[in-house]
């Protein structure tokens, strides 16, 4: 189970349609395709999603850092020493896509060393997980549509509101819509992305406290500490980090500094050994968590997937795990599928998913 190689392989797949918020947006999947090789021939794979708005990687960065650096920390490790390989990464500030691409793949390939589904090995306490549909911004009728569709195709009947840097009356207008268009047997919450200040963000919960919201995801920036409190404490849903907690010392300032009572786990950002540290310490804080969606591929959604179904905690609400739909295509040979929704883990080895070959080559950008 020696390591002996790992390959960064850039990417591009176009996307149907554009998924814009208030940080960006993204009109291709421009990922990297991490493989972590074992001198036993076993080929542990993960996606790494870079997102400059949100943590500074490029994907030219991903592969160059992994090329440079990483690559050098991890070969000739076991893929049993996790914690030491995760020390000599951390001489490396930043980088968390990297890095927790390195650290899935390992997973992977250390499921298919051992015959395991890579939920078993983590904590197995299911084997699913309901599923939450993000929409981006859009006018409110085709927000409404895209919902429509996502219920009436796949079963969804939770869904993530993208608001925030738009006038507020459109946002508000816009979950106003959804929640006329599709009745109360409908999740609603909102994600601002930063996109508002606290007090636009205040104003805006406040037009909306009749639509039934369940979460408020990050509406004003962490860094304005003194006001996002002042927001919290008023608020009476859970208001959830995202960006602001990518790594567990974030999550404990952010919760114990009352700047947030929820936490978003995004395996692309902490993978499968930081975002067990993440849980763990979500339990123990008693606070409530969002398995959430860094615009995934099939590969990072079977990687949520997998780590959201393996715990009580972050299977309990829907996973953010059905963005790759809107994808033209994917790396993978068999398709995950939504059905009533939800979406169930594959069950292995490893992560139980195959990277089809002449896809890696025809979408592949370094060749
Ligand atoms: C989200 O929850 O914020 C947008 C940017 C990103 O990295 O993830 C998405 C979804
Ligand atoms: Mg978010």
């Amino acid at each position: 189970m020696k390591i002996t190689h790992v390959d960064a392989i850039p990417y591009r797949i176009a996307y149907r349609k554009p998924l814009r918020f208030a940080s960006g947006e993204v009109h291709a999947a421009e990922h990297v395709l991490v493989r972590v090789h074992t001198d036993d021939g076993i080929v542990g794979v993960a996606d790494a999603p870079p997102r400059p708005f949100t943590y500074g990687e490029t994907q030219r960065g991903v592969v160059a850092v992994i090329e440079d650096l990483f690559a050098d920390q991890v070969v000739g490790a076991s893929l049993l020493e996790r914690e030491s390989i995760r020390a000599r990464l951390d001489r490396t500030v930043g980088n968390p896509v990297a890095k927790s691409a390195i650290d899935m793949a390992m997973w992977d390939a250390l499921g298919r060393s051992l015959n395991l589904s890579v939920g078993d090995m983590l904590g197995g306490y299911t084997d699913r997980m309901r599923v939450s549909h993000m929409l981006g911004f859009d006018s409110p009728a085709a927000m409404v549509d895209e919902a429509t569709r996502m219920r009436d195709d796949y079963g969804i009947t939770v869904f993530k509101v993208k608001v925030g840097r738009r006038p507020v009356s459109l946002d508000t207008a816009v979950v106003r819509a959804l929640r006329e268009g599709l009745g109360d047997d409908v999740e609603l919450y909102v994600d601002g992305n930063r996109g508002w200040t606290a007090a636009e963000s205040a104003r805006a919960m406040a037009e909306m406290a009749d639509l039934g919201l369940t979460l408020a995801e990050e509406l004003c920036p962490a860094d304005d500490v003194v006001s996002r409190r002042w927001l919290v404490s008023r608020l009476d849903i859970p208001f959830v980090a995202d960006e602001s907690v990518t790594t567990p010392a974030e999550v404990t300032r952010e919760i114990l500094g009352g700047s947030a009572t929820a936490v978003s786990i995004k395996t692309a950002r902490t993978g499968f050994t930081g975002s067990m540290r993440a849980h763990h310490l979500c339990e123990g804080l008693g606070v409530d968590v969002v398995m959430g969606n860094q615009i995934d591929g099939q590969l990072g959604t079977a990687c949520t997937v997998a780590f959201g179904a393996a715990f009580a905690l972050t299977s309990r609400r829907a996973g953010e795990l059905s963005n790759f739909l809107d994808m033209s295509d994917d790396l993978i040979t068999e398709p995950l599928t939504i059905r009533d929704g939800e979406l169930a883990v594959r069950p292995g080895p490893g992560l139980g998913v195959e990277i089809d070959p002449d896809k890696l080559a025809a979408y592949r950008i370094d060749r």
